[in-house]
């Protein structure tokens, strides 16, 4: 029944000033003798010039195919005609705002977040791009794991539930995390080749095969843990909602990491076979086929890395993943490695290199993937605020249990989870508190993967645990440079929500069955039939006899002190 309410409030009010409504608070100016209520922005009709997007042109003709063989493709960074072409559609109209999935509940949906503008930027770019949306979703069902969780549906984001993360070291191609900032371009290996051009001697084009050619180019095989560096980002934004932008910030929580063996050749010598850099050549652009929209621009992903960490034989062009070559959502046929970077510089659907003398300009490397000081939001950051994230530092996450699980147990509570550092850097050890933090335990070595540079270490532990009631579990890390984490979230929280690498906290309900009286609680939801949790279900029968009640003031009367 819904009564009717004579108020002046609106109906969510209660809801609003508790903060669970966030993005609808005024914003409170109080720079004045009284304080002043601002409201937030309001989103207003869709508009668009019919004109101005008909004076475009035909799309077809304009945002064509690339290349043979190479669905999707479209080339934007030789083309400044184009780029200005497709700016003009996305200026010419107004997009629906992101949805608000930091101010408000996340939704409960698979995929939880569709990416509705970032579909409807390239339908209304349409010519090559038109089907790109549609496509990519048929590969992540043909590709993909029935278990992913599917965060956004596209640009297709997606990690394997926690159960599924750690299950194994070497992740399943099926179960391997995917982070797409566009579409998955479909490639026929017959018509693949890159471009290496810029600052080197000989510019020159490689093809598979060449790249295959033993008697050239040495066979390079590795085990690679590649960590996005959003990984974890859901427990910063339920602490503080940062920069909301529902593809470049995922809420992913710790499954956006996976870790497979690449087989392919290192850069360094590819680069050798082009006569080496020239000039002040000292950074190589890489350049990924599918096209990714910012500022209303349209253009191709496009990152760098410095040629140093090519040198040291730490970048692969890998066509091979886990014994098969590379599935299409993970970069088929020919994709970057880079190892002990963030994943974002490792390029998929590569069909370009570039040698330039500084980082790339390019908004995925300048305007995204920075690491802001705590000062710095909305109000007032600058893209030289942020560090350029390159190596990911020291970081663990619980798999087993999850928050506010309740756990029936002996003295321990059965862990597992994962350990990772980047740069080369591997975890030493891995330590387990039921205290907050106050009191650790160091997994035993026997339980922790083997050690590998460039790879996560898994472990499990029974971790003891005497206590009972909401109790905190934390994780933490320490790598071989003895580095370990910031113990909480607030320590090191950033407005681009990046590099979440404190101490994985966990809530857990500890009911322990050493105790007596738990034992005998227990006992009895058993011979009632009636499950114990949820917890917040008050108790269905009583807690003690009312005989055994009157015992206990008799033993120990009065309630209250008489002198
Ligand atoms: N061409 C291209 N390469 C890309 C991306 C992309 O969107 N396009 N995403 C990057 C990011 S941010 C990450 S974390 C890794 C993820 O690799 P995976 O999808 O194979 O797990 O790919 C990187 N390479
Ligand atoms: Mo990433």
């Amino acid at each position: 029944m819904v009564v009717e309410v004579k108020t002046t409030n609106r109906p969510d009010e209660w809801k609003i000033e508790q903060g669970l409504s966030g993005a609808v608070l005024p914003v409170l100016d109080m720079t004045g003798p009284e304080t002043k209520a601002l409201p937030p922005q309001v989103f207003g009709e869709l508009i668009k010039d019919e004109e101005a997007l008909k004076s475009v042109g035909d799309r077809d003709k304009l945002f064509y195919r690339e290349r043979k063989g190479w669905k999707g493709f479209v080339e934007w960074e030789n083309y400044p005609d184009k780029k200005a072409a497709a700016h003009k559609i996305l200026t010419s109209q107004t997009w629906p705002p992101n949805p608000e999935y930091q101010m408000a509940e996340i939704p409960g949906t698979l995929p939880v977040l569709p990416g509705t503008y970032w579909k409807m930027w390239h339908h209304a770019v349409g010519g090559e791009l038109d089907s790109v949306p549609e496509d990519s979703w048929d590969l992540v069902l043909k590709e993909k794991h029935p278990d992913m969780l599917h965060l956004l549906q596209f640009p297709y984001n997606g990690e394997p539930p926690k159960r599924l993360v750690t299950d194994k070291v070497i992740t399943p191609n099926p179960l391997h995390f995917v982070r797409n900032h566009g579409g998955i371009p479909i490639i026929d290996k017959e018509d693949y080749s890159f471009t290496l051009d810029g600052l080197v001697k000989n510019p020159r084009t490689f093809t598979l095969d060449d790249l295959m050619d033993e008697s050239v180019f040495p066979r390079v095989e590795k085990t690679v843990t590649i960590q996005c560096s959003g990984t974890r980002r859901i427990e910063q934004i339920l602490k503080y909602p940062g920069q909301g932008d529902e593809v470049p910030q995922a809420p992913w929580a710790e499954g956006a990491i996976g870790t497979a063996t690449y087989v392919g050749v290192s850069l360094k010598k590819v680069i050798k076979a082009c006569g080496g850099m020239i000039e002040d050549g000292a950074h190589l652009e890489l350049y990924g086929a599918e096209t990714y929209f910012k500022d209303s621009k349209a253009m191709n992903y496009l990152v760098s890395i410095p040629y140093d960490k090519v040198k040291a034989n730490e970048v692969l062009l890998a066509w091979d993943m886990n014994g098969e070559p590379l599935p299409r959502i993970h970069g088929y046929p020919l994709r970057v490695v880079v190892l002990g970077y963030i994943g974002a510089r490792s390029v998929k659907w590569l069909y370009r290199i570039k040698a330039i003398p500084h980082p790339t300009r390019a908004p995925v490397q300048s305007q995204e993937y920075l690491y802001f000081p705590q000062q710095v939001g909305k109000h007032n950051f600058r893209l030289t605020d942020g560090i350029q994230i390159q190596e990911m530092p020291v970081s663990s996450a619980i798999m087993t249990p999850w928050t506010k699980q309740v756990v029936v147990h002996a003295g321990a509570i059965r862990c597992k989870g994962w350990a990772y550092s980047g740069g080369g850097r591997w975890p030493e050890r891995v330590e387990l508190s039921a205290d907050g933090g106050f009191n650790w335990y160091t997994v035993p070595l026997g339980q922790l993967s083997a050690k590998r540079k460039w790879c996560w270490r898994t472990w499990e532990f029974e971790l003891p645990c005497d206590v009972e009631g909401w109790v905190e579990v934390v994780v933490r890390c320490w790598d071989n440079a003895l580095n370990t984490q910031p113990p909480d979230v607030r320590t090191a929280w950033n407005w681009g929500l990046h590099v979440t690498s404190s101490c994985h906290r966990i809530s857990v309900y500890s009911v322990n069955k050493n105790k007596e009286a738990t034992r005998k609680r227990l006992g009895e939801f058993e011979e009632r039939g009636i499950p114990f949790a949820p917890v917040t279900v008050p108790l269905a029968f009583p807690s003690m006899g009312w005989d055994e009640y009157e015992e206990f003031w008799k033993q120990n009367d009065p309630r209250d002190a008489k002198e």
